[in-house]
């Protein structure tokens, strides 16, 4: 033993003889950087992401810090995927439903035209087989999941002309997030893929006809209904469109238990204060849109039927060229099915009696 060493072996071994105890963090500070595929104006999204941070940062002790960047900042939003998958960032926030072109099974963790609400989507991933057979999908992307909130239904978007019928829906150019955009080419509809910070100018240089991001409280910061004023519901392609965060695994698994325990609790209370602001802030900015003479009306029958009905037939298609959509959509449409029987009794039952009902 040389001579340094000694002295701190009889340093240490002062500390234990006079009772002292060990540091509690020895482990040293890890410091991540997510990259968001929101632009600094959402500030659901974006803020869900922050908390998460701080709340990473405040249980441990500071020892593990996140920076957050809004999209475009570090690479284009929806670039984040790659990434993560190429460890450029440790982690993400972003729509899974956004890479639907690398493998639709994306959509299933995130939403699917007439697929689950949130509270079922909630329900499968976290206690049903969804948070299992899409970890199992992920992993194929160097990815480990983690929930990243919910919007809720979402509105059916902005439309610079009244949609009646069908035929109005052909040749439209619109913004529309995910695989949703394979349901609207059937339906004679041109769909883009926009991120979120450039839908505006995409809709005020008539690049596109229409638009929808995600409800009132984003859509009224976002300003749409200042150049499409036709506000459609209900968004037939997002019951309940889940956010998630993603982690490279070479990053995870170099965590401590105790990091990751504090990272899995941290995703959770963000999964769940996005979709609670989501809901207290949608009413309020609701009334102020209508405030501006926003033209809101529901989507003809028709064009609902149609898109059921095109969005049943590329479910059936996928089920026989994509085994990994057809192994995860089994599961999700089981879970869906019960959900829905359980739901007769429950959700719907009591609000459908609510809606006929004059509160003091
Ligand atoms: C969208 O990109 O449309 C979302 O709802 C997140």
């Amino acid at each position: 033993m040389d001579r340094r060493s000694m002295v701190k072996f009889a340093g240490l071994a002062g500390i234990l003889a006079a009772g002292a105890a060990p540091a509690v963090h020895a482990q040293a500070t890890v410091r991540w950087r997510l990259a968001s595929s929101f632009p600094k104006s959402i500030d659901t999204l974006m803020g869900g992401a922050e908390y998460m941070a701080k709340q990473v940062k405040a249980m441990s002790g500071g020892k593990f810090e996140i920076s957050v960047h809004p999209g475009g900042e570090l690479m284009p939003p929806l670039g984040v995927l790659d990434g993560v998958q190429g460890g450029n960032v440790e982690m993400c926030h972003t729509a899974p439903y956004y890479f639907f072109g690398k493998n639709e099974a994306f959509t299933l963790g995130c939403a699917i035209p007439f697929g689950m609400g949130s509270r079922q989507m909630t329900a499968w991933m976290l206690e049903g087989n969804g948070g299992k057979l899409m970890s199992e999908f992920y992993a194929g992307y160097n990815i480990v999941n983690f929930p990243g909130g919910n919007s809720g239904t979402q509105m059916g978007g902005w439309y610079r002309k009244e949609i009646k019928t069908l035929a109005d829906m052909k040749g439209l150019k619109m913004r529309i997030g995910g695989f949703a955009g394979k349901v609207l080419e059937r339906m004679g509809a041109v769909p883009q893929q926009i991120p979120a910070g450039e839908i505006y100018q995409a809709l005020e240089k008539g690049t596109i006809d229409a638009a929808e991001w995600i409800g009132p409280y984003d859509d009224l910061k976002l300003g749409l209904f200042k150049v499409a004023p036709n506000y459609y519901y209900p968004g037939w392609w997002e019951g309940g469109a889940e956010l998630d965060f993603f982690v490279n695994k070479k990053a995870y698994d170099g965590l401590s238990a105790e990091n990751k325990a504090i990272l899995d609790t941290a995703t959770r209370a963000a999964h769940v204060s996005i979709q609670a602001e989501y809901d207290a802030k949608n009413p309020g900015a609701l009334k102020q849109l209508v405030a501006q003479k926003v033209k809101v009306a529901a989507f003809p029958k028709a064009v609902m039927d149609e898109a059921f009905k095109q969005s049943m037939a590329i479910y059936s298609e996928l089920n026989a060229s994509n085994p990994v959509w057809k192994k995860i959509y089994g599961d999700y449409l089981a879970f869906q099915k019960d959900q829905l029987l359980w739901d007769r009794f429950s959700q719907a039952s009591f609000d459908g009696y609510m809606r006929g009902v004059k509160l003091p």
